[in-house]
């Protein structure tokens, strides 16, 4: 039986016009849960797969984020031998530059910099590992909870998708091999969420 105090979030995100309406309806004695500013990324495919397109949303949930990706275009699995990595799963992290500029179409992306890890930790425990992304005939949703950043922490930062899937061990960036798409990290100026608690409290 679940007995902790945990519980799934559900949220609901608004386009500016929405959030002017829902305002309206909430100088009524409503008890509307409050508003606050959609953090997200669009994922772009680079030079080596532009076929990719996606959508990474980050929303506050208890002292952490809980993170929601959606991808499509990804490539097909295709097995690794001994002297070379399979594609796919697909290593999934933030990187610690701003910009996601090409660069050399052969290894792109290279300016959005190593993985974010403010607290030095050793990989496979970097604020910014993310799990893996399983690409189901190119489509892939993920959704996971972290405590290790609050939203607004990684404006500004980058996502990043690699080829190969990552080994949690190799240092510093788990051997997951070259950056097929990238996204920078916003904060949204005319989009905004609420959220609340499901299930038991
Ligand atoms: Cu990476």
């Amino acid at each position: 039986m679940y007995t902790g105090n945990s519980s799934l979030f559900a949220y609901r995100c608004f386009s500016e016009e929405e959030a002017v309406a829902t305002s309206a309806r909430q100088q009524e004695p409503a008890d509307e849960p409050p508003q606050f500013p959609l953090v997200f990324a669009d994922i772009q495919g680079g030079p080596l797969r532009p076929e990719i397109r996606g959508i990474v949303y980050f929303l506050p949930m208890d002292s952490g984020t809980q993170v929601y990706a959606y991808v499509t275009g990804l490539p097909p699995y295709t097995p690794g031998n001994a002297n070379t990595p399979p594609i796919g799963p697909h290593g999934f992290h933030i990187h610690s530059g701003g910009s996601c500029a090409p660069g050399d179409p052969a290894n792109p992306f290279q300016d959005a910099g190593d993985h974010w890890n403010p607290t030095n930790q050793p990989h496979g425990n970097h604020a910014g590992d993310f799990p893996p992304l399983f690409s189901n005939d190119g489509v892939a949703f993920l959704s996971f909870y972290t405590d290790k950043f609050t939203p607004t922490e990684v404006v500004g930062k980058t996502i990043i998708i690699h080829e190969n899937p990552d080994d949690f061990r190799t240092q510093p960036s788990g051997n997951s091999g070259k950056r097929l798409a990238c996204g920078v990290i916003v904060q949204s100026q005319t989009r905004t969420c609420t959220a609340g608690h499901i299930g038991p409290q």
